[in-house]
């Protein structure tokens, strides 16, 4: 196998810059609250930090709307406060990775302006405009945020397509010059001295050829196009000319936000080879917990069975050893908190020791891990009780669709999923004390702060040598020097594969081997598992072993 990629050995750190630090009492955290946290975040351990986009955009989707790709969003501060992060970034030996999000952009975007201007103007085909059928829409797709995926423009009689909200208008990757419009900009910030990019949903830029309908579920107001969209006829000629123009020229790293992707794909888009993507974030074992029924998606209350989520994450860790590298990740903003939902946050202590199992789970596994700000110290999801307290454009939209416009489901069903799987419970500002507002703003935070914040902030956990800070920081400098947790080949253990309490598996190179051991239940039970006599607990979220014993939600390591 070639372990020979500077990335192949780093653990990334998501900064989701409106709820980091606020420097200017605003409530909006920025670039300056951001640099002055990098000492913060160089302790816990990380090598790369990726930022969610700070570029000009109206925020109708939290800058994933993006209006000017080569300005900074004046609520984050400007183009100086970003060179001295960046520089400051560097000094303390931490790379900045950016978020790339080109299967869209805003409404606002000069492009878009242009383009929407009439039929013959330069910019016209650099987006998807289609004549209405029948008075209707082009085809029965529908936007992701609900609603048909076309809106109808006036000025020139044509409607465009819009895989998300109506203001993200997608790209046309058939386009030549979007394509090198793009790459010029990626230069551009790669001659900046910008580490890497994270692409948001790279794997849909390229269309299906005549954009047709698709199936739909009896519920459905509308079809699902992601089938049709994700991992598309051009996309590995699009990646590829991307990396030629691109990634060749650099030294960077890029992960590629890739929706429906299988272990097929990903082994091109991620293939060692280096000739596309480093990486790709896979949805699989995010998705476990969906909704039966397609027509309420992730909606649900469904708790993730530890068989599903070992069966899925061993697929991942098996198919791709050996041909392209894994990113491995439990939250970012768009997902729930992991110590929520596949741990248990009923009682202090059952979220620290579920926080540090899940951690253990992760990270031990090959890849490169992927850590969102918060989940260090075991932030909980938001527990929202009204809808007046959510502002994610995507849970208020379907909301209103499954509650007031299909009756699908009534509202405190509703509420109690959004409780679960809302993007807002990743969003919440970041708790760094448990003075006013965590320690976040001096002003009125644009997102309510968690509840919990007395409890649960940064102060409180750098004063506590058990807390989950020091675990996950333990676990983050073992992966800087134990080269069999970058390299070492993963199996389960076959006596106890089918267990549906406990996940052991075991890491393996020449010299060393690993047995992780993980207890995913509140309760105590009796395992056995074969260890050499003089074999060493590595790392574990109790104090001391107790052999066959597993606690609630013990983790152990043994190294032998
Ligand atoms: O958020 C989701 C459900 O958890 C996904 O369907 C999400 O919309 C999808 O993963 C794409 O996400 C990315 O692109 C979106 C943006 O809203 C998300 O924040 C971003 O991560 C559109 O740019
Ligand atoms: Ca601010």
């Amino acid at each position: 196998m070639i372990l020979n990629k500077w990335w192949q050995n780093a653990v990334v750190y998501q900064v989701y810059p409106a709820s980091y630090q606020d420097s200017n009492g605003d409530g909006i955290g920025d670039l300056p609250g951001i640099t002055k946290r990098l000492d913060y975040i160089k302790k816990l351990g990380v090598d790369i930090v990726w930022l969610s986009p700070i570029y000009k955009s109206p925020q109708v989707d939290n800058g994933y709307d993006i209006s000017d790709y080569r300005a900074i969003n004046p609520d984050f501060g400007n183009m100086e406060d970003f060179d001295k992060l960046l520089s400051k970034a560097h000094k303390l030996g931490l790379k900045i990775m950016m978020d790339l999000v080109v299967n869209h952009t805003s409404d606002e975007h000069k492009w878009f302006q242009e383009s929407r201007k009439g039929k013959d103007n330069p910019y016209r085909d650099y987006y998807i405009w289609r004549d209405g059928k029948d008075g209707k829409a082009p085809n029965n797709w529908g936007s992701f945020f609900t609603g048909p995926a076309w809106k109808y423009d006036e000025q020139t009689g044509q409607y465009y397509l819009h895989l998300f909200a109506p203001q993200q208008p997608d790209l046309n990757w058939e386009n030549k010059n979007v394509r090198h419009s793009v790459y010029d900009m990626m230069n551009w910030w790669a001659d900046k001295g910008v580490d890497g990019f994270r692409m948001d949903v790279i794997n849909y830029i390229s269309k299906p050829e005549g954009l047709p309908d698709v199936k739909k579920a009896p519920d459905e107001l509308y079809g699902n196009p992601e089938p049709v969209v994700a991992n598309g006829h051009r996309i590995h000629e699009f990646l590829q000319e991307m990396n030629q123009n691109v990634m060749s020229k650099h030294k960077m790293v890029t992960v590629g936000e890739a929706p429906a992707v299988t272990t097929d794909e990903a082994k091109k888009y991620s293939n060692l080879d280096g000739k596309e993507l480093d990486m790709v974030f896979q949805f699989e074992h995010v998705g476990l917990d969906s909704n039966s029924n397609p027509a309420l998606g992730r909606w649900s209350d469904k708790k993730t069975s530890l068989t599903d989520l070992r069966e899925n994450l061993t697929k991942w860790q098996t198919a791709l050893a050996g041909k392209a590298w894994n990113s491995l990740y439990w939250n970012n903003h768009d997902q729930p908190r992991v110590v929520s939902r596949f741990g248990d946050d009923s009682t202090e202590e059952k979220r620290v020791l579920s926080a540090k199992m899940l951690a253990t789970m992760l990270h031990f596994q090959q890849g490169t891990p992927f850590v969102f700000e918060g989940e260090e110290i075991g932030m909980t999801n938001a527990y929202f009780d009204k809808l007046s307290d959510y502002v994610d454009l995507d849970s208020i939209n379907a909301y209103h669709q499954i509650v007031d416009e299909q009756h699908l489901l009534d509202g405190k069903t509703m509420l109690k999923y959004m409780g679960m799987h809302s993007r807002d419970n990743a969003r919440t500002p970041m708790q760094w004390d448990d003075s006013n507002n965590a320690g976040f703003s001096d002003g009125t935070p644009w997102e309510h702060i968690n509840k919990q914040y007395k409890e649960i902030n940064v102060k409180k956990a750098l004063t506590d040598p058990d807390s989950i800070f020091y675990y996950y920081q333990k676990i983050i400098k073992l992966r800087h020097e134990l080269p069999v947790m970058v390299d070492g080949s993963y199996a389960l253990v076959k006596d106890n594969q089918n267990d549906p309490d406990v996940y052991a598996y075991t890491r393996k190179d020449n010299d060393t081997t690993l047995l992780v051991v993980l207890n995913y239940t509140d309760k105590k039970l009796k395992r056995h598992f074969d260890v050499p006599e003089d074999a060493k607990i590595l790392i574990s979220n109790y104090a001391d072993s107790q052999g066959d014993t597993l606690r609630p939600y013990e983790a152990k390591v043994y190294q032998f």
